[in-house]
C-alpha cells in the first residue's frame, strides 16, 4: 500500500487521472494508468457516475496496481524507464456498491450540495463497515457539483452552484473545513462543456486552506493552468484519457498538460 498523506498536503499543483471502470477493460485501464504515471501524474482515481459493480472495480484496481508495481520494478532495472515513484490508487466511488479492498485509499465524501440524504450520508453509512473491515485509508472530502454538473449532478441530485455564485461556494468551502474534511472537490461534471469557473475556485481558495481538487471539462494545459492560478491544488482529467487510444500519445498529452499547468510557478 502507498501512503495517502501526501494527497492531503498542499504541494506543487498535481494531476490525477480519473478512470471509470465502466468505460474500459482492466487491461486498458492499466495501460492508461502507466501512461499517466510516466507522464508525472500523482494519483489514479477510480470512479464514475455510471453504474458498475465492485467486482469490476476490483479487477480494475488490481490490474492497475500490478501494472504500476511492474513499471516501478522496471525503473529500478533500466534507466530508460523513468517514473515518479508508485502513485496511489484512490477510490472515488459514486456509492457503496463500487468498492475494492485493494485500493490505497478512498475519498470518503459528502456531496455537500445534494438535495438527497442518500448522498449526504446514506451511501457513506452503507459503505463504512466495509471500509473499516478491509482497512482502506479513508480521505474525508467535501464534494461540490457546479454547473453544468453533467451526469454527476443528475445522479447526485445536486442543487448546482452557478458559475458566478461566489458567496455560496465560499460558504460551502468554509463549512467543508469546519466539518474536518481533508479535501474539497469542485466538480463541473465529466465531459462538461465549461469547467468550474476561476471565480468559484478563487472564492473557495479564499475561504479555506484545505487542498482543492478541480475536475470536469478540463482537456488541456491552458485550462488546467487557469484553475491552478485560481487556487486549485489538484487537476483531474477523465474524458481526455478515454479519448486517446494510444498509450504513448496519452503519456505525451498528459506530460504537456502537467508542465503547462505548472508554468505559473
Ligand atoms: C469527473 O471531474 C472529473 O468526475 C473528470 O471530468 O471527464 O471532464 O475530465 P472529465
Amino acid at each position: 500500500m502507498v501512503g495517502v498523506e501526501s494527497i492531503v498536503s498542499r504541494d506543487i499543483p498535481r494531476h490525477a487521472l480519473l478512470i471509470d471502470p465502466a468505460d474500459q477493460t482492466p487491461d486498458v485501464a492499466a495501460k492508461r494508468a502507466i501512461a499517466a504515471a510516466m507522464a508525472g501524474s500523482s494519483m489514479i482515481l477510480i470512479g464514475g457516475s455510471s453504474g458498475t459493480d465492485s467486482d469490476n472495480v476490483d479487477r480494475t484496481v488490481v490490474a492497475i496496481r500490478e501494472a504500476l508495481e511492474l513499471i516501478e520494478w522496471a525503473a529500478t532495472q533500466d534507466s530508460d524507464v523513468q517514473t515518479h515513484g508508485r502513485i496511489p490508487i484512490i477510490l472515488f466511488p459514486q456509492g457503496a456498491n463500487a468498492l475494492s479492498p485493494n485500493a490505497d485509499g478512498i475519498t470518503f465524501m459528502m456531496l455537500m450540495n445534494s438535495t438527497d440524504p442518500r448522498f449526504l450520508v446514506g451511501e457513506q453509512v452503507a459503505g463504512a463497515p466495509f471500509i473499516k473491515r478491509v482497512g482502506i485509508t479513508p480521505i474525508s472530502m467535501g464534494y461540490l457539483i457546479c454547473a453544468p454538473g453533467g451526469k454527476a449532478g443528475e445522479v447526485g441530485k445536486a442543487d448546482l452552484i452557478k458559475s458566478d455564485d461566489v458567496m455560496r461556494v465560499s460558504s460551502y468551502a468554509a463549512a467543508a473545513e469546519l466539518f474536518g474534511f481533508k479535501l474539497l472537490y469542485l466538480e463541473a461534471g465529466s465531459g462538461a462543456a465549461t469547467p468550474v469557473s476561476k471565480e468559484l475556485i478563487s472564492a473557495a481558495r479564499n475561504s479555506t486552506d484545505i487542498p482543492i481538487i478541480v475536475g470536469g471539462g478540463i482537456r488541456d494545459g491552458d485550462t488546467a493552468r487557469i484553475a491552478v492560478e485560481a487556487g486549485a491544488d489538484w487537476i483531474v482529467t477523465g474524458t481526455l484519457g478515454e479519448e486517446i487510444a494510444n498509450a504513448d500519445d496519452l503519456r505525451e498529452v498528459l506530460s504537456k498538460l502537467i508542465s503547462t499547468m505548472r508554468l505559473t510557478m
